[in-house]
């Protein structure tokens, strides 16, 4: 086992992970720029070192910072978290080649899943359904049209090295079909350096179901059921849940067991989602995160699994500490995203916390690294905490959270905590009936009030 980890993030994340390493008695090294002298995770760490100035690209995406941390301070291995280098494969790689485990996924793995073309193709390889498409990548627009005839109208152009919805076109008929892929082209080329981009049908009210699975490396794995993500606003995740309202146990049972199987087979080490579309009770494989997700307390609160806990344990070569016969999903956990951002306008608001209150309470958990007199910097993403509230019934989880939301106080700074609010109010999240477009429809109409 380890003997310290360092921790490549800032943040409620980086919290988390030192929970995790000081249970299984890991010292725990912080790392931290200039903005964050005062933030939580350095407080809380056994050691600090401060690699850098605010901008997280010569901070937080600082390699020779961080190996040079890792060296002052003997490290043995490195959480990245998520965002920042959490899916950068040469990290993990540079990191191999100092002797310094990379709490995560194998290089190789990371390198195909960062591919979408390749993820795409890997999937389909083990078995897992995907959205019909182009076999690769399309080369000229004459090629766009040809496979746009072949797969119908409407279609939809990726970016091979995209995520999060940039370098993404729709188009809805032959007249759309070259300035989309030229527009996609260029969209991918300035955000990722790379214009390779691909073709799928255009799925037009699909759910974002994502299935949670760990491996040990060795051939052994496991599936710890879904979380929807559908109420996103701007490909940003707003609300979690699981189990999904909208699956039936046989549908939950199917996917996830193919998952697992095809983790197997592919020998995946760690912790790693694999993101479905779900449209009239098909699955399709859009993409895989190699990394622990920031909603990943969902599938903790119903399976009662730590999953930093067994990401660490899986890279210091141990077996899963579960199986999957052993595995049981219970009850229901929703998971609000609360930012430091306007109600309705989203506008970012960074500033003091002058008051700060939790809610707690039976299946009430918060992550969160703010504490009062806070100052949340601008730099970095504006998240104040999670809240996430489990229930043995969705109703149950539903009141819980509403009374959560209501206990909950961050004066100082606007935040998003009216929106969920009025969310956990509206009949249709109620009834679980929203697709990943509902939320933008929804703030279209004005549904937020301010309180
Ligand atoms: C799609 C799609 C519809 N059809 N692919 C958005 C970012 C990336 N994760 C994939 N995304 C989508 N891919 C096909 N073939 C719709 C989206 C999409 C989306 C997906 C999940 C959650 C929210 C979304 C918001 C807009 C578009």
């Amino acid at each position: 086992m380890f003997d310290k980890i360092l921790i490549a993030n800032r943040g409620e994340i980086a919290l988390r992970i030192q929970r995790a390493a000081k249970e299984l008695g890991i010292a725990t090294v912080a790392v931290h720029s200039t903005a964050d002298a005062d933030a939580m995770h350095v407080r809380l760490a056994d050691e600090s070192v401060c690699i850098g100035p605010p901008v997280a690209r010569d901070s937080y995406l600082n390699i020779p910072a961080l190996i040079a941390a890792c060296e002052i301070t003997g490290a043995d291995a490195v959480h990245p978290g998520y965002g920042f280098l959490s899916e950068n494969a040469a990290f993990a790689e540079v990191l191999e080649g100092h002797k310094i485990t990379f709490i995560g996924p194998k290089v190789e793995h990371i390198r195909i899943m960062g591919d979408k073309i390749e993820a795409k193709r890997t999937a389909k390889r083990l078995g897992i359904p995907c959205v019909p498409g182009s076999e690769g990548g399309i080369e000229t627009p004459e090629d766009a049209i040809e496979i746009a005839r072949s797969i119908g109208y409407p279609v939809l152009i990726k970016a091979a090295s995209g995520g999060g919805g940039r370098g993404m076109k729709v188009a809805r008929d032959e007249s759309e079909i070259t300035h989309a892929y030229t527009a996609a082209r260029t969209e991918a080329k300035a955000a990722f350096g790379d214009d390779a981009v691909y073709m799928e049908k255009y799925l037009e009210k699909p759910r974002h179901i994502e299935i949670q699975i760990l491996g040990d490396g060795r051939g052994g794995a496991i599936h710890l059921g879904e979380r929807d993500c559908s109420l996103q606003r701007r490909h940003q995740k707003v609300w979690e849940e699981g189990p999904s309202p909208a699956l039936n146990a046989e549908e939950r049972e199917r996917i996830g067991a193919i998952c697992a199987k095809a983790m197997q087979k592919l020998q995946y080490r760690g912790a790693g989602t694999v993101e479905f579309l779900y449209e009239n009770g098909e699955f399709y494989f859009i993409e895989m995160n190699t990394r622990i997700q920031v909603e990943h307390p969902v599938t903790e609160m119903i399976t009662g699994i730590d999953l930093v806990n067994e990401q660490i344990r899986i890279a210091a070569g141990a077996s899963l500490s579960v199986t999957q016969e052993e595995l049981t999903i219970f009850g229901h956990a929703i998971e609000c995203r609360i930012n430091a951002e306007h109600p309705t306008t989203f506008r970012p608001s960074p500033g003091v916390i002058k008051y700060f209150h939790t809610p707690g309470g039976l299946g009430v958990r918060v992550d969160s690294a703010a504490y009062q007199g806070y100052r949340i910097p601008p730099h970095y993403d504006s998240l104040v905490g999670k809240l996430i509230v489990h229930g043995r019934t969705r109703n149950e989880c539903m009141m819980r959270l509403r009374r959560a939301l209501d206990e909950f106080v961050v004066d100082g700074v606007d935040t998003t905590l009216p929106l969920f609010r009025t969310l956990v109010r509206n009949h249709d999240v109620q009834n679980g009936e929203y697709d990943i477009h509902w939320l933008e429809q929804f703030l279209k109409t004005g549904g937020i009030e301010g309180k």
